[in-house]
């Protein structure tokens, strides 16, 4: 058997999933066993997993930079078509990952129907789309060098404001619901620009953007700490973020890039937080050991990932059952590729996801009233340490998705066979 060339085909997923059924069959009756000791139904976690789904970003299925140059592979998507394609094989592979978020101008068609039409024949569909006014364009009227939407000239806020709408026109068209916007404004000197000024700047131009949404669309703005500006940056902070959400309007929500925060940051606190005020409107997986090191999500800090996981599924847990955020993939891939670091990323999603549904919220509450500390961490730590791969893998299979993504996506040669198709 063969892959198609622009699928991986469903016999193929039968295929190996059959090979790999006992082997699942017998893990997961393991780990059944174990949890009902706990009184956990285990197809329960199961079900739970499976409602568990991660946007994929088109620029994730390339090769990323790092600060110091790019260094792709052969086969690599050339449009954003491919790159469709390439989120589609990774959504195939899963069973969660059915929404790709587009970023503008980089992503821009001339006829976005005919997007639409491809990602639907893909099995595809499209999550936020990300605005882009960090860097210049070509042929662009105004440069962005000291900033856009906080820019000290209203001709260079009217220019990205003006984008920022365009970008909205184009979601409307793919079937968007929300807007993605992170900027790089800042300065990087003492004495280069007002706080205060610069931040009310940013805030009317949110609000002009924000009149232009549909009546059904989310905002999400996206706080980082540093980088490009080095001294001061417009949003850095969820504290920052926060009283934007509140000035600009009720659909005007907080995105959590994980790495967007300064070392020793308590991220799932901040996350609590954001949950309280009714302000968290969606996520960006990575991991990062320093800054936004864009690193694979899981790869550095599984804990604190399970930290912050417990948080979100904590509040899903409360009834009304309203809350809903936009989980996003946001990484950098420079080493692997990025197909198979897409796929890792979803399964430790997943492992760490399921690690975080295992938790007895209620005898956790219970040990916290009684201030037993040990009992309340023992809690999490029975939980973090309990291997829910098989728990993971019987969601995927479930979902149609693969038992073992990866070695699957190795063994289907797509990527060889996309080289000679797309070269490079
Ligand atoms: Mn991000």
């Amino acid at each position: 058997m063969k892959a198609e060339l622009d699928r991986i085909s469903g016999d193929w997923i039968a295929e190996s999933n059959r090979k790999r059924k006992k082997g699942l069959e017998s893990d997961y009756a393991a780990v059944g066993k174990m949890l009902n000791r706990r009184k956990v139904e285990v197809d329960l976690v199961v079900e739970k997993v499976r409602k568990f789904q991660v946007a994929v970003p088109s620029w994730g299925t390339v090769t990323g930079g790092t600060r110091f140059g790019r260094f792709p592979i052969p086969g690599l998507p050339r449009d954003i078509f491919e790159k469709l394609d390439d989120a589609a094989v990774v959504n195939d592979l899963t069973g969660a990952n059915p929404r790709v978020s587009l970023h503008f101008p980089w992503d821009l068609v001339n006829d976005p129907l005919a997007l639409k039409k491809h990602a639907r024949s893909r099995g595809v569909g499209f999550d936020a789309v990300n605005s882009n006014t960090f860097e210049d364009q070509p042929g662009q009227d105004l440069s962005y060098k000291f900033g856009s939407l906080s820019h000290s000239s209203k001709a260079v806020r009217d220019q990205a404001i003006a984008h920022n709408l365009e970008v909205i026109g184009s979601g409307i068209k793919l079937g968007s619901k929300a807007i993605s916007i992170w900027i790089g404004d800042g300065s990087n000197f003492p004495g280069q620009v007002s706080f205060r000024k610069n931040f009310e700047r940013y805030l009317d131009s949110l609000r002009k953007i924000y009149r232009g949404m549909p009546k059904d669309w989310t905002m999400l703005i996206e706080y980082k700490p540093f980088e490009p500006a080095f001294y001061y940056t417009t949003l850095a902070d969820w504290g920052s973020a926060l009283m934007a959400g509140n000035a600009v309007g009720v659909r005007c929500k907080i995105l959590v890039d994980l790495g967007h925060h300064l070392p020793g940051t308590n991220v799932e606190a901040v996350v609590a937080r954001l949950i309280q005020a009714g302000k968290l409107g969606g996520f960006h997986f990575n991991d990062s050991q320093y800054a936004d090191d864009d690193l694979t999500a899981g790869s550095i800090a599984p804990y604190r990932l399970f930290r912050i996981f417990l948080e979100l599924v904590s509040a899903s847990a409360e009834p009304g059952g309203k809350f809903k955020p936009a989980y996003l993939i946001d990484q950098s891939h420079n080493l692997k590729d990025p197909i198979e670091a897409l796929l890792q990323t979803m399964l430790e999603l997943q492992i760490i996801w399921a690690k975080a549904l295992l938790v007895d919220l209620k005898a956790l509450d219970f040990f916290r009233e009684r201030n037993d500390v040990l009992m309340a961490e023992n809690e999490l730590k029975q939980a973090f340490h309990t291997d829910t791969r098989p728990i993971a893998a019987r969601a995927r299979l479930l979902s149609g998705g693969a038992i073992a993504p990866i070695e699957l996506f190795r063994e289907s040669g797509y990527r060889k066979l996309k080289a000679e198709e797309r070269g490079g």
